[in-house]
């Protein structure tokens, strides 16, 4: 486990057995600066996870694992200037070296940080308008053609789906969402087990909601979560209760977490037979 602190020292947490959880591992990051994304991925292919951490000021790092799970050794990416919000890591560019993917609030533009072959040595690609200002973003494969695509989470503005071609391209985009929306985080996740992948978008103040992915990439059905309005930071789709569906748990300022479990019935049809029960 590792946790992430708005100041103070960020701290590992090692599971001994039966949850135990000693703080062996000691200490990464720095004090200075607030991280707003962590990710754990081998990105050195060593076989040991590292730590990768988006700032909201200063470089973005993934500090390596020592393979006994310290992490001394950093390496930085990115602009210093970029505040980032999200980021998300996916090996865009087939090349066997996980790539970055990180989103910047408004006047900078969005980046990727595709591998070259090697370790640790990336190009920086910057895409996206620097006026939208984007808060989530996730990589998925939406089109089904072996590819990763890129989905982008914006505040006030709609959002969007690039597609990618083989060598992080972009072949075809496609917009989501409404433009007065605040979009603040994505899943991507069959919620309806048809095969097919489905959005969720957490917003701040309106309606969470549900995008169901359709036999084609470039149409996506939307139902709301209308049940519970609050300002959500962050939504997953995961199977809460082991019964085979997927549940969504979301995280609220200012208001208790919440999750939904689907009720025993599968959703069959789209979007009319989703029955969503609130928590
Ligand atoms: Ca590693
Ligand atoms: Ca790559
Ligand atoms: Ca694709
Ligand atoms: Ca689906």
């Amino acid at each position: 486990m590792v946790v992430a602190r708005f100041s103070g020292n960020n701290r590992i947490y090692l599971n001994q057995g039966d949850l135990v959880f000693k703080n062996k591992g000691g200490t990464f990051g720095h004090t200075k600066h607030t991280i707003h994304d962590l990710h754990l991925a081998d990105m050195n292919h060593d076989g040991f996870l590292d730590i990768i951490v988006a700032y909201h000021k200063g470089r973005n790092e993934i500090w390596l694992n020592d393979q006994s799970a310290k992490f001394k050794e950093v390496h930085h990416f990115g602009h210093v200037l970029s505040p980032s919000y999200h980021m998300e890591v996916g090996d865009l560019n087939k090349d066997g070296f996980l790539d970055v993917v990180e989103v910047n609030a408004k006047g900078h533009k969005n980046w990727m940080y595709l591998s070259k072959g090697a370790k640790l040595h990336y190009d920086a690609v910057g895409f996206s308008h620097p006026n939208v200002d984007s808060r989530a973003v996730e990589v998925a494969d939406l089109n089904y053609d072996g590819n990763p695509d890129i989905l982008i989470g914006n505040y006030k503005e709609l959002n969007q789906v690039f597609y990618l071609n083989e060598k992080a391209e972009f072949i075809d985009t496609l917009f989501f969402g409404g433009s007065n929306e605040k979009t603040s985080d994505i899943s991507v996740v069959d919620m309806n087990n048809e095969g097919k992948l489905d959005i969720l978008c957490a917003h701040m103040g309106t309606a969470n909601s549900i995008f169901f992915g359709t036999d084609t990439h470039k149409k996506f059905i939307r139902q709301d979560l209308n049940e519970h309005v609050f300002n959500t930071s962050a939504i997953l789709g995961l199977d809460l209760n082991g019964d085979g569906l997927m549940d969504i748990a979301e995280t609220n300022l200012n208001h208790r977490n919440v999750y939904y479990t689907q009720d025993t019935l599968p959703i069959k049809k789209v979007p009319e037979g989703l029955k969503i029960i609130g928590k």
